[in-house]
């Protein structure tokens, strides 16, 4: 076993971007958990009204989960212990896409208010999709326990449509929108002015942001200019054409995502062809994804007497699966072995490939794959027991039964799934890459602050928790020689 110096080194928290200090709070002042939690549920109700399917998405998901928790009761007993349980129900996650660089640095502030920082830069454009994009979720332990509910957030990239004219005219069409309301922008600055909202500018804080993920049956354009925009990229039409950036998709985790799968084609639902990310494990990691495919609505195009009905896709559901956070090594085997998986076929290749992959908390700890929390044996110590006086050797110390860990959950994206789930929805192939790859600075000079780096999360969390129970063990030694 190796020492894990990596998890020894302290990482701090101050100075990191978008932690600004904020003014005091008043005792009225609700904690942005708590206005993340009405967000989430009055987008949650929104789109079960708007999308009927979601409704029996989210029933085939209850059932499943309710299923396995009774035939696993160690998974059951595991979920208590680390606070999953109480969480299942209300993980979920949603995805938007924006038109403009202020769209995106406005969506940040209304974020803000929710407890949300942009964490991650995903790079679409190698799929062929013309986006960048990051996911707003909460990023303390204590808020994502209290409710992990993150937006997975795309920029359009306009520079990545080929005609000049056809650009000019997207460019002009954004620019005209206002895609939130002037109650929303004035809350968001009442409540960066007073670090937070009371209850009652809360709920309507809520209402008002919601306003901006509604779907609109009318468009912004007429039938020729967004067949136009449809013909350059599917989603570059969904994007343009509309008065605001309508949730496209909201997420329920479900605890066995095969058992998901086979569900929905028995209940007549579309479902996508196959499940993104790794294969079916033992110990899960990452995220395992599919959804139902996008349904075809009814759109009116232009006003008065030039309207002409129309249908436009881009609403579907999604049902996720989560497992360990990978380290920076671990991500870096899974992308190769993803990689090997796709260039032999898919389907197969993948179990194969990833056979190479450990699949024990114990060896993916020891090789260093995952990151992990770690707990000391408290009741060890009750009993009278002493801890050995040496902490260098935190592998030792977790081989002697002193300290155990639990893997994190990875609470991020991945983009090649992601992509998976683009085109899907969007009909269609894998697209031709665009030339050029990402650009993070221009994501983040839109955005208006970084995007933090979501290893750097896992690590300062794993490093708090080793802290803390090396802490316990020193203060029973400690409390045994006075
Ligand atoms: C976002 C697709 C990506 C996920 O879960 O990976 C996504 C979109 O279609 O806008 O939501
Ligand atoms: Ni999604």
């Amino acid at each position: 076993m190796t020492i894990r110096h990596d998890v020894l080194r302290k990482h701090r928290y101050a100075g990191r971007p978008g932690k600004r200090i904020m003014p005091a709070m008043t005792t009225d002042t609700l904690s942005p958990d708590t206005l993340r939690t009405w967000f989430s549920q009055a987008l949650s109700e929104m789109y079960r009204t708007e999308v009927p399917q979601y409704g029996t998405l989210l029933t085939l998901v209850a059932d499943i989960n309710a299923a396995v928790l009774a035939d696993r009761p160690h998974e059951r007993e595991a979920m208590v212990r680390t606070d999953e349980l109480e969480r299942l129900d209300l993980e979920r996650h949603g995805a938007i896409r924006l038109g403009t660089a202020d769209e995106l640095a406005m969506i940040r502030r209304v974020f803000a208010v929710f407890g949300m920082t942009a964490v991650g830069y995903y790079d679409l454009s190698v799929a062929g999709v013309p986006v960048h994009s990051t996911a707003f979720r909460p990023v303390d332990d204590a808020a994502l326990r209290r409710n992990p509910f993150r937006v997975f957030t795309s920029l359009l990239r306009l520079e990545l449509i080929e005609d000049a004219a056809l650009r000019a005219t997207a460019q002009a069409i954004l620019a005209r929108r206002r895609i939130f309301t002037p109650g929303c922008v004035a809350l968001v600055e009442q409540a960066e002015a007073q670090g937070g909202l009371d209850a009652e500018d809360g709920r309507r804080f809520v209402a008002e942001a919601l306003e901006t993920f509604r779907w609109h049956s009318d468009a912004t354009v007429d039938l020729d200019t967004y067949r136009q925009l449809k013909a350059t990229h599917p989603l570059v039409a969904d994007v343009v054409c509309f008065k605001g950036p309508h949730i496209n998709h909201l997420t329920p985790r479900v605890l066995d995502i095969d058992r998901a799968q086979a569900a929905m084609s028995e209940r007549g639902m579309r479902a996508k062809a196959s499940i993104e990310g790794p294969p079916r494990r033992d110990v899960p990691i990452l995220l395992r994804q599919t959804s139902f495919l996008a349904l075809e609505e009814p759109i009116v195009f232009g006003d008065g007497d030039a309207a002409r009905d129309g249908t436009h896709t881009a609403r579907f559901g999604e049902i996720e699966q989560r497992g360990c956070a990978l380290t920076v090594a671990g991500r870096e085997r899974y992308d190769a072995l993803l990689a090997q998986a796709r260039a032999a076929g898919g389907g197969a290749a993948l179990a194969e490939a990833f056979r190479a992959f450990p699949d024990e908390v114990a060896t993916l700890y020891a090789e260093g794959l995952i990151h992990v929390r770690y707990s000391a044996a408290t009741e060890r110590l009750a009993a009278g027991e002493q801890p050995p006086a040496a902490r260098e050797d935190i592998a030792a110390l977790v081989e002697a039964g002193w300290l155990r860990i639990s893997p994190q959950v990875y609470e991020d994206f991945l983009p090649v799934s992601a992509a998976g789930i683009f085109q899907s929805n969007l009909g269609g192939d894998a697209g031709q890459a665009y030339a050029g790859g990402g650009n993070r600075g221009a994501f983040e000079a839109a955005l208006g602050g970084v995007v933090l780096d979501e290893f750097a999360l896992y690590r300062e969390t794993e490093a708090a928790s080793l802290s803390d129970a090396l802490s316990r063990l020193d203060a029973s030694a400690e409390a045994a020689s006075a």
